[in-house]
């Protein structure tokens, strides 16, 4: 319960499709696609390929602008799925190492790019458009959306906003003595989710929600909904570029997101953590769409 009301349990032990990952064989001037999806319980990632530019070509699915990660970082947490387009430009017989830096102190080498003495591909990197054509999302209609603010609550130093919070202090601590370590408005589901809550709120089919998700606590969390992609907005009042589409968003301690997506699916649907340490001490909850 300790793991769980801090950072999850992030392990000690990276595997790349199931296996310790090693040297990568790539060939000079080759593009390659790289679909990138973190399958792990809680561990963040943010990968960087020396001496290569990745480009993003889509996120969680949906096609977005193609553009370079922020500082060549691309930082994954659990459940995110990014596509990338990597053009192989080091030379013949080089390596490059595919390193992770999340975690302060804590950056490991993943993997190696590792390049076969052939002659490459070809003499000039291609030219050719990485866009995707895009799916066929029904685009929100911000100016009738329905908002609904989304607030994370609890965990270690997370400012005393759960019953007995605040154990850094030498007050109890959250997730102790069976007691939920988060929660979603004032309200933890815990377990399997079929707990018999009431949905948190309910929209009408067809309508547009704009989700305020704002995270009180002092951890990353990534939100993951069900049924839809969500368009986002702004980030900590910043517009959002690319127009990304995500069912997974990614929370900074403190961060506030805003994100918009048409309720065209009807059902009961979750809106959780990704952590699934966190997601199952009551970070979690559902919606309905009638
Ligand atoms: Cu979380």
């Amino acid at each position: 319960m300790m793991d769980a009301a801090m950072s999850g349990r992030v392990g000690n032990i990276v595997t790349v499709n199931g296996a310790l990952p090693g040297d990568q064989p790539v060939r000079a001037g080759e593009r390659v696609r790289l679909r990138l999806l973190n399958g792990a319980l809680a561990r963040m990632m943010a990968l960087r390929f020396e001496g290569h530019r990745p480009t993003i070509i889509a996120i969680d699915g949906q096609p977005c602008e193609p553009h370079e990660p922020p500082d060549g970082r691309l930082v994954l947490a659990p459940a995110m799925r990014i596509d990338v387009v990597l053009d192989m430009q080091g030379d013949p017989g080089s390596r490059h190492a595919v390193t992770d830096d999340f975690y302060d102190g804590l950056s490991y080498t993943l993997a190696n790019l590792t390049y076969s003495a052939e002659p490459p591909l070809r003499a000039h990197p291609l030219n050719a458009q990485v866009r995707l054509p895009t799916n066929p999302l029904p685009e929100p209609d911000l100016a009738s959306a329905v908002p609904q603010e989304i607030v994370l609550q609890g965990g270690m130093m997370g400012g005393g906003k759960l019953k007995g919070v605040g154990g850094m202090m030498g007050m109890a601590t959250p997730g102790m003595n069976g007691d939920p370590a988060w929660a979603i408005n004032g309200m933890s589901m815990t377990g399997d989710g079929h707990a018999g809550m009431a949905p948190l709120f309910t929209l009408k089919r067809g309508a547009t929600s704009r989700l305020i998700i704002r995270n009180e606590t002092a951890w990353w969390h990534p939100m993951h909904i069900h049924g839809f992609s969500m368009l986002l907005l702004s980030r900590n009042g910043a517009p959002v570029p690319h127009r990304q589409w995500q069912d997974t968003v990614l929370l900074a301690p403190k961060d506030t997101v805003e994100c918009a997506f048409v309720a065209d699916n009807p059902g009961d649907w979750m809106l959780h953590c990704h952590v699934a340490d966190h997601q199952m001490a009551g970070l979690m909850t559902v919606f309905r769409v009638s």
